[in-house]
């Protein structure tokens, strides 16, 4: 098989509600820039990188695929994988501006298409691809999408509620981060109140506290039974972390900001971490999710991936891994795929359909799609 041609996109898709926001972001759309590459056998894949919808920013991601990776990836063969991706990663005029960031992201939405066509070639979902598991183990779903920092308190605990008591959920994640603790932790004692115990109640702060805040709030969270606290400290202090690692009982989640196998490894190392939240839209895609998941398995910490693809990829992913059991679920673009990741009674359903969960409607394209130039 050959790689004929390589066609990036970018889609806008709307987000619950009008706007959300977390303690360091606001947004009204999902960005998924990324690309379909097109094969001499007919085949086709995709991959796509999450990010907020900014249009200048997302055309540099889809102008780094066009015009600094399509030339590395036109007439191979899109079977070998590694080969591909490190011909892009160690590209020196890419590797000098890159390792992280734009470059970085374009490589995972190449990569994570890779992965689709390997999948389909095989006529499996990549699930079972990865795992050479019939049977998919279960998969917990927690959701995200009703915890917002720019909801009102009755909105947040109505959502828990509805989640939790009418729609099967068994976990859901508040956004912490006012500018008075006190109003996140009464936020989060309401949210607690309403759910029960016996439900996971997960928090994030996004990268806002100084350690001394999370010093002093973390015992006072952990009374309410918080599962974990996720990016309670700026997203590269690695002795920050350690420390709160180190003085709080609070499991700390993060990843979501981390780009590399080597960030992961520094974290792991330094005892920063707890829940491993790898990302294939962060990371360079499925190869170095992988390498992620595998080296927290190592240390018996769990995966519980972030999903800045919505799911569809890591619905996959955590499906063939052993390290994890949990999963975060946000619907926003989840209607652009031909097989929407979903979840039933708090578990998510495994996906059937050959590749992995990628392949766009001609609906979404249609209704979605922002002009590159
Ligand atoms: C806005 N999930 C997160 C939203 C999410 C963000 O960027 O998507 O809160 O990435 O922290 O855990
Ligand atoms: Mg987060």
């Amino acid at each position: 098989m050959q790689i004929v041609s390589v066609e990036p996109f970018i889609l806008h898709v709307p987000v619950t509600g009008q706007e959300i926001a977390d303690s360091m972001h606001r947004l009204t759309h999902w960005g998924v820039p990324g690309v379909i590459l097109h094969t001499d056998s007919g085949l086709s894949g995709c991959g796509y990188s999450g990010t907020h919808a900014h249009l200048p920013t997302d055309r540099l991601i889809a102008g780094f695929i066009a015009q600094t990776a399509a030339p590395l990836l036109l007439g191979e063969d899109p079977a070998r994988i590694e080969h591909l991706w490190k011909k892009i990663y160690h590209f020196p005029p890419a590797q000098w501006v890159g390792r992280a960031g734009i470059t970085h992201l374009g490589l995972g939405a190449i990569d994570v298409a890779l992965w689709d066509l390997r999948a389909k070639a095989a006529g499996k979902p990549l699930w079972q691809l990865m795992s050479a598991q019939a049977e998919a183990p279960k998969l917990e779903a927690y959701n995200t999408d009703g915890g917002w920092l720019n909801l009102a308190r009755e909105t947040v605990v109505a959502n828990a509620k509805r989640f939790t008591q009418e729609e099967g959920f068994r976990g859901v994640k508040l956004k912490i981060g006012k500018p008075d603790p006190a109003e996140d932790l009464a936020r989060v004692a309401a949210v607690r109140k309403a759910i029960g115990p016996g439900v996971k109640l997960m928090v994030d702060a996004n990268g806002k506290w100084p350690l001394q805040t999370a010093l002093e709030w973390c015992p006072r969270l952990r009374e309410l039974d918080v599962y974990w606290i996720e990016e309670p400290l700026w997203y590269d202090d690695i002795p920050a972390h350690a420390e709160l690692a180190a003085r709080s009982e609070i499991p700390v989640a993060l990843g979501e900001q981390l780009y590399s196998f080597h960030d992961f490894r520094n974290f792991i190392r330094a005892g920063a971490v707890r829940f491993v939240q790898p990302d294939v839209t962060r990371l360079a895609g499925v190869t170095e999710w992988k390498q992620v998941a595998d080296l927290a398995a190592e240390h018996d910490l769990p995966v519980a991936a972030h999903v800045g693809d919505m799911m569809q990829v890591h619905l996959h992913t955590s499906l063939a891994h052993p390290a994890c059991a949990i999963l975060e679920y946000i619907p926003w673009i989840r209607r652009c795929f031909t097989e929407p990741a979903t979840v039933q009674d708090g578990d998510f359903v495994p996906p059937q359909e050959p590749g992995a969960g990628t392949t766009l409607t001609a609906e979404a394209i249609e209704k979605f799609a922002q002009p590159l130039q």
